[in-house]
């Protein structure tokens, strides 16, 4: 049984990641950070003592990247073969609020860890989930050749993290790699990410509980996939031969007007009754448009995304009416019946209502 570390567990990412690596057999073991309120809704249905229904290898430990001790001692518990690097301050917007903190966590925490796994001697592979958020304002179509033009304090902790991977494996010899990860999006993202925002808010609104949404840019493009599609593209990148980086994206790029006329449209409502355009949502710089060239990932990977913009939207829109309660038009559902590899399921899609 191979044993993985994923940090961010309890992240969006974390969980179909900690997921997809049971259904492979592995041994979980992920990291948590202590919070004032509940921050396990998205595994908390993997925890092996919930309903004594499953018997899953899959543990927990209190770590925080801010503690390097924390984390030496995590590692030297587990003695990892693989290590999923995903705990970040992830919110591209906040990170103008929090430039110190977030260099600190995701780009310092890299460093951290990078640390641990060196000293500890352990020979464990190391994934960094980078960002297409590097790229900032770099002509589109972006590559693995791409030179970053960071745009927030998010991007630019990125940055250092994706170099100091690169440092790490050519100074010290350690297998890590690079997942240039363009948006992907699920029932499981995150409430203040623009398309959850989105598919909550019709759910709201379908339900009487609000009626409207503040939205700020709706120019911006964005090259959004599935993120359950994501975490095998993580696994692949730690299964081959060599570390490398690779670009991972559908290659398609869409506005977010675009993703609101569609997940509006789906639901039979008419957007622009909606939205209030709200300066609070403005960054001090925006990143205008992303779209990726994922050949690299393509060939050498074999991994190509099967679901559409469409599909992702349908299943977002489907999964928040019925999180209200609300009946659904169920084409996101059937999208995801043809999608189905055994290990991913509608019905596991929303673990708990306030993740
Ligand atoms: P989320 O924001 O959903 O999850 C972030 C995770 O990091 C959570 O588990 C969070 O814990 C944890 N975390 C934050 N700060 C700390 C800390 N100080 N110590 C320990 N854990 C911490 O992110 P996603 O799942 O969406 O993304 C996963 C990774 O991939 C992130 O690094 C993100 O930057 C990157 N990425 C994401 C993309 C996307 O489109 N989703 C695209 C490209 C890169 P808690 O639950 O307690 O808050
Ligand atoms: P992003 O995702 O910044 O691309 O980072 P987000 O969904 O936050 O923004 C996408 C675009 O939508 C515009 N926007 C709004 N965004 C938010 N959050 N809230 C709003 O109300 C709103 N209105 C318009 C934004 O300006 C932006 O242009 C995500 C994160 O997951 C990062 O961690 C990851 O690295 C990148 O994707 C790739």
């Amino acid at each position: 049984m191979k044993i993985a570390v994923i940090t961010g567990i309890t992240g969006q990412d974390g969980s179909y990641l900690a997921e997809f690596l049971l259904s492979k057999g592995y041994e979980i073991h992920g990291m948590v950070r202590r919070a004032s309120t509940f921050n396990r809704g998205r595994v908390d249905h993997l925890s092996p003592d919930v309903d004594n229904q499953t018997n899953n290898p899959f543990y927990l430990h209190y770590a925080d990247l801010t503690d390097t001790a924390s984390m030496l001692d995590l590692i030297h518990t587990v003695q990892p073969e693989e290590i999923y690097h995903l705990a970040a301050q992830s919110h591209v917007r906040i990170s103008f609020d929090l430039p110190e903190y977030t260099a600190d966590v995701t780009a310092l925490g890299t460093v951290r860890l990078l640390e641990t796994l060196r000293k500890s001697g352990i020979k464990a592979r190391f994934y960094q989930a980078s960002s297409s958020e590097m790229f900032g304002s770099a002509g589109a179509p972006q590559n693995e050749s791409t030179p970053f033009e960071p745009q927030s304090p998010y991007a630019i902790a990125k940055v250092f993290s994706y170099w100091t991977i690169r440092n790490y494996r050519k100074g010290y010899g350690i297998f890590a790699s690079n997942g240039i990860l363009f948006n992907h999006e699920s029932p499981r993202r995150g409430e203040n990410f623009v398309t959850r925002k989105i598919t909550r808010a019709i759910a709201g609104i379908l339900s009487g509980k609000q009626n409207s949404i503040h939205l700020g840019n709706l120019d911006a493009r964005r090259d959004w996939g599935y993120a359950p599609e994501y975490v095998e593209a993580m696994w692949l990148i730690l299964q081959q031969e060599r570390p490398d980086d690779f670009v991972i994206g559908t290659g398609e790029s869409h506005t977010v007007r675009e993703f609101l006329e569609l997940a509006f449209g789906y639901a039979n409502l008419d957007w622009q009754k909606y939205i209030i355009i709200d300066p609070h949502y403005f960054r001090p710089n925006e990143v205008d448009y992303l779209m990726a060239d994922p050949s690299k990932a393509n060939k050498l990977l074999g991994w190509k995304p099967k679901l559409s913009f469409r599909d992702i939207v349908h299943i977002m829109v489907d999964a928040d009416l019925e999180l209200a309660g609300l009946p659904s038009p169920g084409e996101g559902k059937k999208a995801l019946e043809g999608f189905s590899t055994g290990w991913h399921k509608w019905a596991s899609q929303t673990p708990t209502m306030d993740n």
